[in-house]
């Protein structure tokens, strides 16, 4: 294991947040480029045509795409694995990751993030707030119903903690930065869950690094004076 790894994308982008995670649970060392594809756009270019992040360049090589970025990374080190051996199981997992990445992306990260955190603070844009209510009242409920539902009690969403686990968490973890709060009376075992998942050491560290960030302290200063003004 002596390859040089170097990320490339902003840390709180969803799908890089995978990656972080991946590389801290693994224990990796690693160079880190917060580029910005929304405003950085040709300097993403470079490395991969479709103009997305997170990129991982491995011995200066680009590899794309959160999800083939921690297969590899399982294979890469063969210890704390985010896919499972078990056919069974990797079906599971990779059906919930494809759909934290679609529908989960659709209700925490283009209604919540993007217009609460994107727009206002890296592009210099209001965003649209009915967009974000919308997706508060009548998105983020059925998500979080069905998610509800599908967990079980203290447990990781297969036996192991997965990809799946990371990405679901990442996604709700985009709407909880941008102001969304989750109702412990209607969906105990998804707070648990997130309290479980966000505990890992290796979530714990990035989230208390994610929170000392000058964009997250803007942010969070404007949702209170937001919250006095609605007083
Ligand atoms: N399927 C990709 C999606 C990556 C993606 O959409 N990243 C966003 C950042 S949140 C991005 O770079 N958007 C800029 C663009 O697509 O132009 C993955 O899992 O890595």
């Amino acid at each position: 294991m002596n390859k040089k790894l170097k990320l490339i994308g902003y840390p709180f982008s969803p799908y890089v947040r995978k990656v972080i995670f991946a590389l801290e649970y693994k224990g990796l060392e690693y160079k880190h480029d917060p580029i910005v594809p929304f405003i950085e756009r040709e300097k993403v270019l470079q490395y991969n045509k479709q103009g997305s992040v997170p990129i991982l360049l491995i011995d200066g090589e680009p590899l794309t795409e959160s999800s083939e970025i921690c297969k590899w990374l399982d294979e890469y080190t063969g210890n704390n694995f985010l896919f499972p051996e078990d056919e069974m199981e990797l079906t599971k997992v990779q059906e919930i990751e494809q759909w934290a990445d679609s529908t989960l992306m659709s209700v925490f990260g283009g209604s919540m993030f993007f217009q609460k955190i994107v727009l206002p603070f890296y592009i210099g844009q209001d965003g649209n707030e009915k967009a974000f209510e919308m997706s508060k009242n009548n998105y983020a409920p059925q998500v979080l119903q069905e998610l509800e539902s599908l967990l079980r009690e203290g447990e990781f969403i297969t036996k192991e903690l997965s990809i799946a686990d990371i990405a679901v968490s990442s996604w709700i973890r985009a709407g909880m930065l941008s102001g969304f709060e989750i109702d412990n009376t209607k969906y105990p075992k998804v707070v648990n869950y997130l309290k479980k998942v966000y505990s890992i050491p290796a979530y714990k560290k990035l989230i208390e690094k994610e929170n000392s960030h000058d964009i997250i302290i803007k942010a969070k200063n404007e949702y209170l004076k937001d919250k006095r003004i609605i007083e």
